[in-house]
């Protein structure tokens, strides 16, 4: 097995290299190897300082992820940590890329640190939910103070390394070639005699107690429901009031609660998820990919607005187009608002602003899309009109331009066939704000090219996005699963429960917001409306409980927020959600009408009413192939809908819990509640896997 680790000398100063691709992971063999090079190094009288370096894209980027959940394997990374702080010898760590979790503890254990400009360094583990378990919460509240060493780890963060080196995690930023800056670092270090200097014998600034107590309630909104963050706060208390070893076997030990959490299974999970989304099985690294230049958007509004945010803020030229010059000044000024809102924060300039806005070309004349590689439109949900945009592009745009719709619900393939060219056309579903989502559903067609769906994905990452491959279905993915979760929140209002008690509980669960809170603030009117357009072309529900008092508020002109009334009054302009008496005096009218009994509805059937036809949706999607696997699921669900990242999505949720759980209370819910509808009607897949003691994770189409 070809060596991960090489040392080699100049002169007197050792030279460690990491080699491991594709992110110098810290594996078992890197493990192995650097104690070999790091004691080959102590032990030769020749060489009187020590350099660790890495080749590749980066610094040592972690721990090695793959490696959790499995039994572990030695040397573990304190024995290499260890091994390097114990040297005898001055260690120079050179950083450059992301010198991140265990890879950041390892340059901590070192006695300089020197980074390229460029660099970052961090301690993410929280993302994974994890602590950093390799003498970060001891080593990093030495350097910088237990307060900034709080901020990097609960945040997970990263920091530049300017920031590094100003708060005293790196010694030194260089602009010259890294390893030759490093060696005349290190000359200089020997010729000064410079001390060996252990951050373990550092002594971390005392912090009170009330600091802790205020930083914990400086970060409860951000680490609400979620494990590992207290856990850090414990660490870095015990930095501050113990010794050194104590203080690390309190990490270990925090370290081991937080890898056997189900959060940090979720996360780990979530992690994985979102690389494997970016796998599309029939595309490869050879598909040619088409070159975006010039994006146009058409539709001025506030998708398409927050459409033409995504690329603009990449240096892309949007031409942004809608019927009236009107129409586009007020989009271009809600995105001007967006931007200010940001300048007064302090995270942009005013030269920021213009800059950016240079690059929104305005116009009302499709004959002005004739060079732009891609065209989004977003205008208003209906078919008609979007035919007739798309009619109008495909006579204008050049040859080998790509047509995305940013269409919620409505058939992909129904808009590629009025054109001459299904080939490039697809469906780029953005989420609302679409300059803050992060979720883009990439919505294949029935003839979209491989080489149309190639240049959609690497353009998510490219915006910061994490594309989702979407069959064309009704709502894709994430809105054919909202049916059934907002379908059965309206009939628990119907049985007997409020409003605010459905929206507690989905709260309490983990969501921002419950569903009657996050339909006031998007408007009753959308869904609504959505619902109209259905029912004109023959999909009216053929139950008339069915969103009932959602098209009664609606009716009633009850938009919610934006016209301060809907499942919830809003007095004097407030965004607060008020329990509204002229809606519960509604919802028991209907109820009466339609003679449904009221009753109270305990916390798990409001829960499992609301998300397992999440699950049961989702297992006909995946059966269906609409979704390539069911973790791409959870991803549509964790950043397109505020599902809680720390239960994983709905799917792995569903893997916790046990599918034959699952199934068995929708079976339940079936007998209890009748089936006239289908709504509890088993997902074949669920009932198959469920049977047969099998997950969603198991499961290979
Ligand atoms: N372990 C194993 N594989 C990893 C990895 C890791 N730490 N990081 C990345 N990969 C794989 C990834 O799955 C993908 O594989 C490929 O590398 C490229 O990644 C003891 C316990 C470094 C910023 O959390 O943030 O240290 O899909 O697509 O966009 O206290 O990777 O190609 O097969 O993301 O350029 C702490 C996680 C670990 C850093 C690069 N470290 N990684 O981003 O590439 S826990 C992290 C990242 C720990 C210690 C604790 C990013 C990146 P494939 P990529 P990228």
């Amino acid at each position: 097995m070809n060596n991960l680790v090489t040392l080699t000398k100049h002169n007197s100063i050792a030279l460690i290299a990491v080699n491991s691709p594709p992110v110098n992971a810290l594996s078992q063999q890197v493990r192995s190897e650097l104690i070999e090079c790091f004691t080959a190094a102590q032990k030769d009288d020749d060489v009187a300082g020590i350099i660790l370096h890495c080749q590749g894209r980066t610094f040592i980027a972690g721990a090695d992820i793959t490696e959790f959940g499995k039994p572990p394997l030695s040397p573990d990374l304190n024995a290499v940590i260890s091994t390097i702080e114990g040297n005898g010898k001055p260690v120079l760590a050179a950083l450059h890329g992301t010198a991140l979790g265990g890879g950041f503890e390892v340059a901590m254990a070192c006695d300089y640190r020197l980074a390229e400009r460029s660099a970052k360094v961090g301690l993410p583990e929280v993302l994974l939910g994890l602590i950093p378990g390799a003498g970060g919460t001891q080593r990093l509240p030495r350097l910088v103070g237990a307060i900034p060493a709080l901020d990097i780890m609960v945040s997970g963060k990263p920091i530049s390394a300017s920031k590094a080196e100003a708060i005293g995690a790196v010694d030194k930023v260089v602009d010259d070639e890294l390893v030759a800056a490093a060696i005349a670092y290190m000359e200089r270090l020997l010729a000064d005699n410079a001390p060996l200097r252990p951050v373990r014998n550092m002594s971390a600034e005392h912090v009170s107690e009330d600091s802790f107590s205020e930083y914990r309630r400086s970060i409860a909104k951000q680490a609400r429901g979620y494990f590992a963050p207290e856990r850090i706060i414990q660490a870095v208390q015990a930095a501050v009031s113990s010794s050194f070893d104590d203080g690390l076997a309190k990490e270990r030990e925090l370290f081991i609660e937080c890898l056997k959490s189900p959060e940090s299974e979720a996360l780990r999970h979530l992690f994985f998820s979102e690389r494997q989304a970016a796998k599309i099985p029939d595309i490869n690294a050879d598909t040619p990919t088409r070159t975006i230049k010039q994006v146009a958007v058409v539709g001025a509004g506030t998708m398409g607005g927050g459409i033409a945010m995504n690329f603009i803020q990449i240096g892309i030229p949007v031409r942004i187009v809608d019927i009236s010059h009107e129409a586009i000044e007020r989009g271009l000024a809600t995105i001007r608002k967006n931007y200010e809102r940001a300048l007064s924060k302090g995270k942009m300039t005013e030269a920021d602003i213009e800059k950016l806005m240079s690059l929104l070309i305005p116009t009302i004349n499709y004959s002005d899309l004739s060079e732009v590689d891609l065209v989004i439109e977003a205008a208003f949900e209906n078919m008609q009109i979007k035919k007739e945009i798309f009619r109008k592009l495909d006579g204008v745009c050049k040859q080998g331009a790509m047509l995305a719709t940013n269409t919620s619900t409505l058939d992909v393939d129904e808009i590629a066939a009025v054109t001459q060219r299904p080939a490039d056309v697809l469906g780029l579903h953005f989420f609302s704000p679409a300059n803050v989502m992060r979720l883009l559903e990439v919505v294949r067609g029935e003839h979209t090219a491989l080489d149309v769906l190639a240049t959609a994905m690497k353009l998510s990452k490219k915006i910061n996005k994490i594309g989702v491959m979407s069959g064309v279905c009704f709502g894709f993915i994430g809105n054919r699963m909202l049916h059934g979760y907002g379908r059965e929140a309206g009939l628990m209002l119907l049985e007997g429960a409020t409003p605010e008690q459905i929206d507690k509980l989905v709260y309490d669960f983990g969501f921002p917001m419950g569903p009657f809170a996050v339909s006031d603030l998007a408007g009753n009117d959308v869904g609504a409306k959505v619902r109209e357009e259905r029912a004109k072309d023959g999909f009216a529900s053929k139950d008339e409980r069915d969103n009932l008092i959602s098209d009664k508020l609606y009716q009633l002109g009850r938009f919610g927020q934006k016209t301060a009334a809907g499942f919830y009054n809003y007095e004097d302009g407030a965004r607060t959600p008020q329990p509204s008496p002229e809606v519960k005096a509604l919802i028991a009218v209907e109820a009466q009408r339609l003679g449904i009994e009221q009753r109270e509805i305990d916390t798990e059937e409001i829960i499992t009413r609301c998300i397992y036809p999440l699950i049961n949706e989702g297992a006909r999607i995946l059966e269906e192939g609409i979704a390539l696997r069911a973790s791409d699921i959870d991803l549509v669900w964790i950043n397109g809908y505020g599902f809680p990242p720390y239960r994983g999505g709905p799917m792995f949720y569903a893997d916790q819990i046990g599918l034959r759980k699952v199934y068995d209370t929708i079976c339940r819910y079936r007998d209890t509640f009748g089936n006239e509808f289908g709504y509890w009607e088993p997902a074949p897949l669920l009932e198959k896997l469920a049977l047969e003691g099998k997950s969603f994770a198991e499961y290979k189409k």
